[in-house]
């Protein structure tokens, strides 16, 4: 039933999505080559459960396990699908977060894992997995709240299908204007996010071509590990290292398994004062309805993309050479694991 609560929170979603999508001359926009995940290890034998390479012109939702292999957050900044690459607009999506002067919209998907521990699937404790995505840079986020990167979401069965936390890796622009590699910590116990490590990647842009952004895990760990690999035209590496090395990345709680989400984020302005009252009261009703009517993959709290929050106080993570233990996969398919 639609309650008059829930449309009025539409209703003034749907004006601040319209009237705040024009904070940008240029659009950004994203591309996402390819996203995929590969399960075990080197050690044990790895077998690749997933990959996308947006070849097929069908944009998500639609993907390699069918049209509802994901499940999308501000469905209308997936904007196209083609040639192998997924082009996003998040000022198309959906609001998220905001202040009294600036919302952030964003567009995500994650993709829709097993759910039952049986499933090879099945991205468990127990296991040990790495999740990709390999991003084009050509189309780089240029102010802060811009962003594209990757999330690792926890989910448990059981206490409504949602977990405690999420890490995000992903590409955005400090507080001194410089693009960054980030990583950042979501936790829902206490609606918080926190900036664990960023490092500057503008020197490396006039050659860098595309970044691989890897949340893994190591076989029986509660804990992720977050690294990037920048390739050149000639997929070369020309950059590489890691991020929170010295921050336990604790992600199951007791939780039952984890899901792997690409995800964009741009910042709008907020329109008029006037409506300021409005939009924060559509915003909450909107999270409310949300966290009520949470579907599959979605989290009522997200990445702002904003590295001012914490910027000062986070510590450089050592930047060390990232072990290349999967093939990169566009152009050496026949090193591809499984
Ligand atoms: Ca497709
Ligand atoms: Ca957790």
């Amino acid at each position: 039933m639609i309650t008059n609560r829930l449309l009025a929170a539409l209703g003034i979603g749907m004006l601040v999505a319209s009237s705040a999508g024009v904070a940008f001359a240029t659009p950004f926009t994203p591309v996402l080559d390819e996203f995929w995940i590969v399960k075990g290890s080197a050690a044990a034998g790895s077998n690749e459960i997933f990959r996308d390479s947006f070849n097929n012109s069908v944009p998500p939702p639609s993907g390699p396990d069918g049209p509802t292999t994901y499940s999308l957050f501000g469905a209308g900044g997936i904007t196209s699908e083609a040639a192998g690459k997924l082009t996003m607009t998040p000022s198309l999506g959906a609001p998220t977060v905001n202040t009294a002067t600036y919302a952030d919209v964003s567009t995500s998907g994650t993709r829709l894992l097993a759910t039952n521990p049986a499933n090879p699937n099945f991205l468990g404790q127990a296991s040990s997995f790495e999740m990709h995505a390999l991003y084009d840079m050509s189309n780089l986020p240029t102010v802060q709240g811009q962003s594209f990167g990757l999330h690792a979401t926890d989910r448990a069965t059981g206490i409504g299908n949602s977990g405690n936390n999420t890490y995000a890796l992903f590409v955005g622009v400090n507080t001194l204007g410089d693009r960054v590699v980030a990583l950042r910590f979501l936790d829902y116990t206490t609606n918080s996010s926190t900036v664990i490590g960023a490092v500057s990647i503008e020197s490396l842009l006039p050659v860098a071509d595309q970044v691989d952004l890897i949340l893994s895990k190591a076989l029986g760990s509660s804990d992720l590990s977050a690294s990037y690999v920048l390739y050149d035209i000639n997929d070369t590496i020309v950059g590489s290292g890691s991020l929170g090395a010295n921050t336990p990345l604790t992600i199951y709680n007791g939780e039952d398994y984890i899901r792997a989400q690409f995800d964009s984020t741009d910042r709008v302005s907020v329109p008029e004062p006037a409506t300021l009252t409005l939009f924060g009261i559509g915003l909450a009703g909107i999270c409310f309805m949300r966290r009520r009517k949470m579907p599959e993959g979605v989290v009522a709290i997200r990445e702002t993309g904003d590295l001012a929050s914490g910027f000062r106080s986070l510590a450089r993570s050592p930047s060390t050479q990232f072990p290349a233990r999967t093939c990169r996969p566009r152009l050496a398919p026949a090193c591809r694991p499984g």
